[in-house]
């Protein structure tokens, strides 16, 4: 098999599972044994899954509340996942998290978070030590557009950007921010320029194609690994088709149309890269996709509750 027609499977593979994770996600949430808000990525799969395709293991991310997708694309456990959703003991936070606070140190998802901006900064601490240490591995740092509007995400360009970190900043830039759009909260429609302010390499990745960011984020990791570069920001224009939290559509709130989703809805990643592959072949990674996502629902139903005695442990007190 050539090396095209392998990484368009494998991302294929990365691509149809979380859709089909979070679609599964949308259908079960009504009945209210998902004990979390969930803010689903579905219609950003494509910026999740380029970035993770060209990490390393040893590679580090830090994501947001809406991270179901580096999770999963960074090789998450989704039993821990889902069993996290449905406030489960087994789950990755033990069920004392839920869907905004996922983590799996084992595959060096080292958290995400409700709370706007935070995992940037936790993200430059956590290169700044790979630096010191002289390590290979690299940090990315996934945020929103909404993120750059915070002290904290300049405070954090600013200190890597001194300091040279190895950090791949990541941002999905949807246009929103709940439900205001970019102009309405910046004067410019450029983020870059932002990034640049801080003597930051950055670029736009505007049609949102899963292997422009791919190879995009394999020359960044590849420049940040010498220990030469750092940090780097790249842009990913995307676009969320559910709304802002929770498993419905929204268009009908009036602050943006379905005819704003239509050219991405045409440019859906999962089906284009669907469409690359032979029919036998999707078929296959379609049908055990389907097998391991029902087991992992199974899995969260059948996990107890966490103990009562759990809830004042893992908690923090000054
Ligand atoms: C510090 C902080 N301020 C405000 C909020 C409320 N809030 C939750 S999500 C969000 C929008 C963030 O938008 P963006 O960073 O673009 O991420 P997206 O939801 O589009 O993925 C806001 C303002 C919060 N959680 N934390
Ligand atoms: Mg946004």
């Amino acid at each position: 098999m050539s090396n095209q027609n392998e990484l368009s499977e494998q991302i294929y593979h990365s691509l149809y599972r979380i859709r089909r994770v979070e679609e599964e996600v949308a259908r079960v949430y009504p009945t209210d044994k998902i004990k979390s808000p969930v803010h689903l990525s579905i219609g950003q799969e494509a910026v999740a899954v380029g970035v993770c395709k060209a990490l390393q293991p040893e590679d580090v991310v830090f994501g947001t509340y809406r991270s179901h997708a580096a999770y999963l694309a960074k090789g998450g456990n989704l039993n821990s996942m889902v069993a996290e959703l449905y406030g489960k003991a087994t789950g990755c936070s033990k069920g004392k998290g839920g869907s905004m606070h996922l983590i799996d140190v084992a595959h060096n998802i080292m958290g995400t978070s409700a709370v706007v901006g935070t995992t940037i900064a936790n993200s430059i601490g956590y290169a700044y030590a790979l630096k010191c240490q002289r390590k290979s591995a690299v940090v990315v740092s996934f945020f929103g557009d909404g993120a750059t509007d915070e002290g904290v995400w300049h405070e954090s360009m600013n200190f890597a950007s001194l300091k040279g970190l190895p950090i791949l900043f990541i941002c999905e830039n949807n246009r929103y921010a709940i439900h205001t759009h970019q102009l309405q909260r910046q004067p410019l429609d450029n983020l870059c320029d932002r990034a640049r302010a801080y003597g930051i390499p950055s670029e736009r990745i505007e049609d949102g194609d899963v292997f422009t960011i791919y190879t995009k984020t394999q020359e960044a990791v590849r420049s940040l690994r010498t220990g030469d570069a750092g940090p780097i920001f790249l842009e990913c224009m995307t676009y969320r088709l559910k709304e802002h939290v929770g498993p419905g559509d929204d268009y009908h709130m009036g602050y943006r149309t379905k005819s704003d989703a239509e050219p991405w809805i045409e440019n859906d990643a999962v089906q284009k890269v669907g469409a690359l592959l032979p029919e036998k072949v999707r078929q296959q990674i379609e049908v055990e996709i389907e097998a391991e996502i029902k087991a992992a629902f199974e899995f969260a139903e059948s996990s107890p509750f966490p103990e009562l005695s759990e809830l004042f442990t893992d908690t923090y007190k000054s």
